[in-house]
């Protein structure tokens, strides 16, 4: 499967292009669409999210909602697009770089004195994007029972302790969430906590963990540092704005343990075949997939864009000068959740395709199944 995308923030809209997606497979855009609109809520949400719609129309790949084999392009328009590829627009350069944002960076790497030629793409708007290639994933993997979801488990040092047994507890306990959280006392906490960050022109980022379940074991490679299902999905996922961490599993505390109290041990049962009464290695093992559900955390930095800035200098004058206000979300991490999941969706469906192949769903549902019948007489 090959996947592009593009699209300014501030332009006509985004596209997203999947190639190699398999024939068969049942797709509808209402599902799509209730991810977009989930990727603009939360609390702590800039303007810019009540002044967009987000709707995908899916324009090529699909006839009466199946998928044909031919390359899925989806188009999701800006309704706040000011960018035009043919005039000069009105808009004054923005010459003070915004410390953690891809402005300075982006200066330095295209020689570039206006950084809105460099914060247009870098923009999390693009999300829109990886969010409608990873729930068409997502409805792929439905065929299987494989189903993602996820949780926010701290805004700033604000935590849930909090563990969900399953991905299907972390859908129905965080349907009604503002904050798509499973611990009701822990939101209402975050809650205020951004509410008294957006008083004070300031931002906050937080902690999102992941849940995959129903993945059948051997997914994944250990014969290739590429095809390590860890290695594929931590890459897909650091690429998602402001990500600066990832754990899987026990992630950092594994370090601090004995091997004797940190892996998962091994058992046999006639009715459940092999199996784990712990899951610390979060699914993952030797780069595979072990049969227990995945679990990644992800930290996301506060957003860069401060109303209450931070020092920085101007490109052009070279003095000392705040960084520009412009206007911004307090806290995104309930659109991180959605983004992360469906970036997760895209990994696996990969690893998925891999083992599986990938030309139809009749076929690869074929394999699938004589594979989960080999591995019963394993
Ligand atoms: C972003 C700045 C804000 C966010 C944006 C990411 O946009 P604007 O500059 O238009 O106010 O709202 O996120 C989105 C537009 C989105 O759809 O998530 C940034 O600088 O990264």
């Amino acid at each position: 499967m090959r996947v592009l995308t593009a699209g300014e923030s501030h332009g006509l809209g985004n596209i997203a292009i999947v190639e190699g997606f398999p024939q068969g497979v049942k797709i509808d855009e209402k599902i799509i669409n209730q991810e977009l609109t989930k990727r603009m809520s939360g609390v702590g949400r800039g303007k810019r999210m009540s002044i967009e719609q987000d709707g995908v129309k899916i324009i090529s790949g699909l006839r009466n909602k199946k998928t044909l084999g031919s390359p899925i392009a989806m188009v999701i328009k800006n309704k706040d697009s000011y960018i035009l590829s043919q005039a000069k627009d009105s808009y004054d350069p923005i010459t003070i770089p915004r410390p953690a944002h891809a402005d300075l960076s982006g200066a330095f790497k295209y020689q570039e004195k206006d950084m809105r030629n460099i914060l247009e793409r870098a923009s999390a708007r693009s999300t829109v994007s990886q969010v409608c290639i990873g729930s068409i994933c997502k409805q792929l993997l439905a065929n299987f029972k494989i189903s993602i979801a996820s949780f926010t488990v701290s805004v700033g040092n604000i935590s849930s302790t909090l563990k969900p047994k399953s991905a299907r507890e972390i859908i129905s306990k965080t349907k009604k969430s503002q904050l798509n959280c499973i611990d009701k006392a822990a939101e209402k906490r975050m809650t205020s906590k951004i509410k008294k960050c957006a008083a004070e022109g300031d931002t906050l980022g937080g902690v999102v963990e992941i849940w995959i379940d129903g993945l059948p074991p051997g997914i994944g490679s250990c014969m290739h540092f590429d095809k390590r299902l860890d290695a594929k999905l931590t890459y897909y996922l650091m690429s998602i704005q402001a990500v600066k961490g990832i754990e899987v599993g026990l992630g950092f505390e594994y370090s601090q343990r004995p091997g004797s109290l940190a892996h998962d041990s091994i058992y046999h049962s006639g009715k459940e075949g092999f199996f784990r009464k712990s899951n610390n290695s979060g699914g993952i093992e030797g780069g595979m997939s072990t049969g227990n559900p995945i679990v990644l955390r992800l930290a996301k930095k506060p957003i860069a864009t401060l109303l209450n800035p931070l020092d920085s200098v101007d490109l052009i004058s070279k003095r000392k000068s705040k960084a520009p206000k412009i206007r911004s979300d307090t806290c995104a991490i309930v659109a991180l959740s959605v983004i992360a999941e469906n970036m997760a969706a895209l990994a696996i469906s990969e690893s998925f395709l891999d083992k599986f192949g990938s030309d139809s769903l009749p076929e690869i549902t074929r394999n699938y199944n004589n594979y989960l019948n080999n591995c019963k007489k394993l």
